[in-house]
């Protein structure tokens, strides 16, 4: 089978990550659809381990390939996958297959099982632990072995999770046998969990065994000096690019008029063609390397950098609301309840700002950055060719200027908030950015057209 087929013309993906199955349904015809998102990642799909509720972490530990989740059950799966196809979105599935659980007994869908020992689908002779000697006596991935050997990365255990030994053929026909099943049922692609601990090579004899054209985008994440490098597996499918949010959340507490060459060039990031990108995501919001929901107007001004700019494929994402890292989402009987925004739930997929730059990023595809401009360290203005042109400003004061747009004379809709914009026949704008605000233009999105028409992808 072909492997990473590219995303489409709209290609912005809405990470409902811990989303219930019937809530991204929901959300694909109510909001992620009309909006021009091209596709949406959900949560790994399969049985897990159950902590009843009170870790979100339980999910990444697979029990079985069946499809009872924290997130609902099979058929309510099979539902979303096609009300979100029918709202003109791709689903992609993360998938856990490095390894199943570290811990526990029980499972989300009633299974009973134990470390090494999966009833009907695996056993001990099907993991790492018995049958190779990963390169340390504990048989765990210390931090020291990122910079040492691939073996002990991709053969010894991420946090003690037992490590399925995917060279073997019984593993890699259960593993094509999953996501094949996720296949049929209309999954479109997948996000690879924990790819860096899987050999390359190893991943691609399973890809192969897919059936269709599923898009493929990995989570290998650069470190300087690593043994495993994203660089190996962009043969093979997409990567997460990781220090892009890392880049973004140092300029956006530092100077982004240095984003004016932010791309391959930079230390450590992949081509953009093959790059997948993310403001945040479950793990970064938890850490301190990256902007999260918690940093406010510089994480929405980040989003809206991130659908303007020439790089990769964004993804935007939306989790619940927490304060204790570990706890899980909303839940009844440790079940995801119907996510509600707002209430225990962040929804920037829907803010007005960035799903007018889901319109921007879908209506400029294909332009160059130009009329590149930075009056200070916290206000640049950029266009995407003759198509759009956004201007950000993340200092605490308005900023007054006039700037070369690349668009033709007229008056424009701010799709970012509201209110117009007047290009005169140069090609300049005067505008007045609010602080920590931005202003976004669109080609033929005027102002004698109502905003709402503007969300021209919305069919
Ligand atoms: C949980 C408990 C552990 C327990 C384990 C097994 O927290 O205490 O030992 O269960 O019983 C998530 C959580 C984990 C959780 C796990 C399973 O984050 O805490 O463990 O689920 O329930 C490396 C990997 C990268 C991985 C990160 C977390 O390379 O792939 O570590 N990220 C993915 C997911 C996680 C998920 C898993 C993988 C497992 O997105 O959410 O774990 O499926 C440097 C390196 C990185 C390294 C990083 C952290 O930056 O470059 O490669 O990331 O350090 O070590
Ligand atoms: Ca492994």
């Amino acid at each position: 089978a072909a492997q990473a087929a590219p995303p489409g013309d709209k290609d912005v993906i809405a990470n409902l990550w811990s989303w219930n199955w019937n809530s991204v349904a929901r959300e694909c015809s109510g909001h992620l659809g009309p909006a021009g998102y091209g596709g949406v990642q959900v949560s790994p799909p399969q049985d897990s381990l159950t902590r009843g509720g009170a870790v979100w972490w339980d999910v990444y530990q697979p029990a079985d390939y069946t499809l009872t989740s924290k997130f609902g059950n099979e058929s309510q799966f099979a539902a979303m996958v096609r009300t979100c196809h029918d709202a003109g979105l791709k689903v992609y599935a993360d998938a856990v297959i490095n390894h199943m659980t570290g811990q526990g007994s029980t499972s989300y869908g009633g299974r009973s099982f134990g470390k090494y020992n999966y009833p009907g689908l695996y056993s001990a002779n099907d993991f790492h632990y018995y049958s190779e000697d990963c390169g340390n006596s504990d048989n765990l991935i210390h931090d020291g072995d990122y910079g040492g050997s691939a073996r002990n990365v991709q053969n010894c255990e991420l946090v003690g999770l037992s490590d399925l030994e995917t060279e073997e053929e019984y593993v890699r026909g259960a593993i094509a046998g999953y996501l094949n099943r996720l296949v049929a049922l209309g999954v479109d692609g997948f996000r690879i969990d924990a790819a860096k601990h899987t050999n390359p090579g190893d991943l691609g004899n399973i890809y192969g065994r897919v059936s269709g054209s599923p898009y493929i985008y990995q989570e290998v994440i650069y470190g300087g000096g690593e043994a495993v490098q994203p660089g190996q597996y962009t043969g093979i499918g997409d990567v997460l690019e990781f220090q892009y949010g890392r880049y973004l959340r140092e300029k956006f507490y530092g100077n982004i008029a240095d984003l004016r060459t932010f791309g391959e060039t930079w230390g450590g990031m992949q081509p953009g063609g093959k790059s997948v990108t993310f403001v945040a995501n479950h793990d970064t919001e938890r850490g301190t390397t990256a902007l999260s929901y918690k940093d406010g107007a510089a994480y929405r001004l980040a989003n809206l950098f991130q659908l303007a700019w020439n790089y990769g494929t964004p993804q935007v994402y939306d989790g619940f609301t927490w304060s204790d890292r570990e706890a899980g989402p909303p839940h009844s009987g440790g079940f995801v309840t119907d996510a509600v925004c707002g209430s225990g739930w962040e929804c920037l997929h829907r803010d007005a700002a960035i799903t007018g730059m889901v319109g921007f990023h879908n209506a400029v595809k294909g332009s160059a950055v130009a009329n590149w401009s930075a009056p200070n360290a916290n206000v640049i203005a950029f266009s995407r060719g003759a198509k759009g042109w956004i201007t950000i400003n993340n200092g605490t004061g308005s900023y007054a200027g006039t700037f070369a747009t690349g668009l033709p004379a007229g008056t424009y809709t701010n799709v970012t908030g509201g209110g117009t914009v007047t290009v005169n026949a140069s090609g300049q704008a005067a505008v007045s950015v609010p602080a920590k605000g931005s202003i976004a233009i669109v080609a033929g999105a005027t102002s004698s057209q109502a905003p709402v028409t503007f969300n021209v992808n919305a069919s």
